[in-house]
């Protein structure tokens, strides 16, 4: 326990790094980072000028997590956030929201190699989130599914999901403030990283994931 303890740290200043660095760009709608500079301990974080169109401002759960001291394969980090709702009752818990809500899927980097690709997804919004890996059909473009009375997308084809708090892979969904992760052998091509909680794909949570 205590040499996981140690180990975790870089992690931890990894994401905080990220976090930070993610807000910025949205705000400031900087240029395209490098894709060099992989190192996910790297203030570099490449990938974040494809936030250009999203603006920051989202409140930030506290990360509250043991995370995984390393993961095998390129890492990909991707951020969950979530507005306050629109009346003075503030950030509802659980994962049920209804259409209309500000909420925002954004993974570092988008464009990965094929192979060994760890994603590690963390939840800084009020609600719960998860993240599941979509093949994107041919001459589809991401946001275009749509969703069932239940308010989720169809989830036939998924190569995997990370839905589980402070853990691997499936599970009851993030929880605020909590991080999951999932270790995935992807084929080159098209995917979609969605959050298939009632809404949540219909309200934003969804981005382009390119395997070369
Ligand atoms: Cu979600």
């Amino acid at each position: 326990m205590d040499g996981r303890r140690g180990r975790r740290l870089p992690i931890l200043v990894a994401v905080g790094v990220l976090v930070g660095t993610l807000l910025a760009a949205c705000d400031a709608a900087t240029t395209p980072g490098s894709m060099m500079g992989a190192d996910p301990s790297s203030a570099t974080v490449p990938g974040l000028g494809m936030m250009g169109s999203t603006r920051g401002g989202f409140p930030m759960a506290p990360l509250d997590c043991d995370l995984p001291s390393s993961l095998p394969g390129q890492v990909v980090h991707v951020m969950l956030v979530d507005g306050r709702g629109a009346g003075a009752m503030g950030w509802m818990m659980g994962g049920s929201a209804p259409t209309g809500r500000r909420m925002l899927l954004r993974a570092v980097p988008a464009t990965v190699a094929a192979g060994e690709t760890s994603f590690l997804a963390v939840n800084r919004g009020g609600r719960t989130h998860e993240l599941v890996v979509l093949p994107l059909p041919a001459g589809q473009r991401v946001g275009e599914r749509v969703a069932d009375a239940r308010g989720r997308v169809d989830e036939t084809g998924s190569l995997g999901e990370a839905s589980a708090s402070c853990a691997g892979g499936e599970g009851d969904g993030i929880e605020s403030g909590r991080v999951g992760w999932m270790t995935l052998d992807l084929p080159a091509g098209r995917y979609e990283l969605v959050c298939n909680l009632r809404n949540h794909y219909a309200n934003g949570m969804y981005q382009l994931l390119v395997v070369r």
